[in-house]
């Protein structure tokens, strides 16, 4: 029996602002990114950083023709990318898009159809254009539901018959816990009330579901995705309070998706909303708008955590956006992110069952520190078995949900397939790449291109369709 279906996705994941660079070249405006400090999981400052690297990223902008071309060599079936809209409307609220942006994109896709990769685009990766930003305070505003669904059916329209994969909001659920990043809001965290968080919320989820209406309308074969951050919670004891605790914890990162894919909102979140008094500003349509279901779910995985009634018992966890406890049976990544591979296969379970719609994992990897060799050893310069090691046990898992769960997975797109700035840190040494990019934290680099031995690693795999992974 074969461990994954035929017709498997296999690829890897980017996003614009982490790998392009050219943060205002050919007309682009500058986005949400643009103004992060180093250390990009703080609050915005009010000029352009000039030693943010993600302003420069690692030069996709000039290079994606040899960046694609070293995807393809690996055999990739799907490539998984962003398209800033502050290139396409550099200031959101514009009429006329930019057609120089489009022509940057059309280029770009046209490169991975001629490789025969299918290209997986996310309309918005943590890249609200900085004007909507400061001048409406972001997806607290209605007002952007208009500026998204023009910007949407543009690209629709524009990439018709060419893309057929699409995500809306990159891991939605972030919003509740960075909205600057998910939802482009300056206000800061602290002075947002439970109300505001909710009414940012049911703006993107009107939006999302407005492109999917749109996507669908302009071409039926268009499937269109949820993109939730897979956070996974176990309770840290079988304490009840612990368990209840877990329940609850999760909620609020699976309301969104709940709506996404079942076209409502769940009765929890409805308590949820009374008990807080929370006054959405909605209109009648809206909730009929709502019914535009996914297509199909997608999601990040990085790791699990466990979640206790008392945190403040044990050791605190590290993560991207959102942390919980420590679980004590898990190894950590030099970041202190928990390696947990039987967490994916639970994850996509756990999915699948609540929804009975096809899954894509659209993030999975590890970030680590990579030594580069001056010299190839059998043709790679950065031996990065950890790397390795990390991704065939995660992906024995996937193997395992998909024969002995029969939970159905589109694919699987390795997460920054391509060594790019890392999202939270804003660090080019937190490396997940099969190709190791020359650049370092303090901007200095050719930005030269090199393979690792995961190159090599991850080519077999997709080549055999998986059977190369070993248990
Ligand atoms: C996800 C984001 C990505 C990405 C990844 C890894 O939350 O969607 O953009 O970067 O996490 O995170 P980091 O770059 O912080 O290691």
């Amino acid at each position: 029996m074969q461990r994954f279906p035929t017709d498997f996705l296999w690829g890897g994941a980017t996003a614009a602002n982490q790998t392009e660079g050219a943060w205002n070249t050919e007309g682009k405006g500058p986005s949400i990114q643009d103004y992060l400090p180093e250390g990009a999981i703080k609050a915005p400052s009010a000029t352009i950083n000039e030693n943010n690297l993600k302003l420069n990223g690692i030069d996709m902008y000039h290079r994606y023709k040899e960046d694609i071309e070293l995807f393809a060599e690996m055999g990739f079936k799907v490539y998984r990318f962003s398209i800033a809209w502050s290139r396409i409307f550099p200031k959101g609220d514009e009429e006329i898009p930019n057609e120089q942006g489009l022509e940057f994109y059309d280029k770009l896709i046209n490169e991975c159809i001629k490789h025969n990769i299918e290209p997986l685009v996310t309309f918005s990766h943590y890249e609200t254009p900085y004007h909507l930003s400061v001048t409406y305070d972001g997806w607290k505003s209605r007002k952007l539901i208009t500026f998204f669904e023009r910007y949407v059916t543009t690209l629709f329209k524009r990439y018709k018959g060419k893309v057929k994969y699409w995500l809306t909001f990159n891991e939605i659920n972030s919003l509740w816990h960075f909205p600057y990043m998910g939802a482009g809001v300056q206000t800061p965290k602290e002075n947002l009330t439970n109300n505001d968080l909710f009414q940012i919320a049911h703006n993107e989820l009107v939006a999302s579901a407005l492109a999917v209406k749109i996507g669908h309308e302009i071409d039926p074969e268009n499937k269109i995705g949820s993109m939730v951050l897979g956070l996974t919670n176990y309770p840290r004891t079988p304490h009840p309070d612990d368990m209840i605790a877990t329940m609850e914890n999760g909620r609020k990162n699976m309301m969104l998706t709940d709506v996404q894919m079942r076209g409502y909102y769940p009765t929890y979140a409805i308590k949820m909303m009374e008990r807080e008094n929370i006054i959405l500003d909605s209109k009648p349509e809206d909730f009929d708008l709502l019914k535009n279901t996914c297509d199909f779910l997608s999601f990040s995985y990085y790791m699990s955590k466990c979640i206790a009634k008392n945190p403040e018992s044990y050791e605190k966890g590290k993560g991207n956006l959102t942390t919980g406890v420590k679980n004590p049976y898990l190894k950590e990544s030099e970041w202190g992110w928990q390696i947990d591979p039987q967490g994916l296969r639970y994850t996509l379970n756990m999915y699948y069952e609540r929804y009975q719609k096809p899954l894509f994992i659209v993030e999975n990897g590890l970030g680590a520190k990579d030594q580069l060799q001056d010299q190839p050893i059998n043709g790679y310069y950065v031996e990065d078995q950890y790397r390795i090691d990390y991704l065939n046990n995660h992906l024995i898992e996937v193997s395992k949900a998909i024969q002995l769960d029969g939970v159905d997975v589109l694919g699987f797109t390795s997460w920054g397939c391509i060594d790019l700035v890392s999202a939270s840190t804003s660090q080019m040494s937190k490396r997940y790449g099969f190709i190791y990019v020359d650049r370092n934290d303090d901007g200095t680099g050719t930005l030269k291109r090199y393979k690792k031995k995961s190159f090599y690693w991850y080519k077999k795999v997709i080549e055999t369709n998986g059977e190369s992974l070993t248990e």
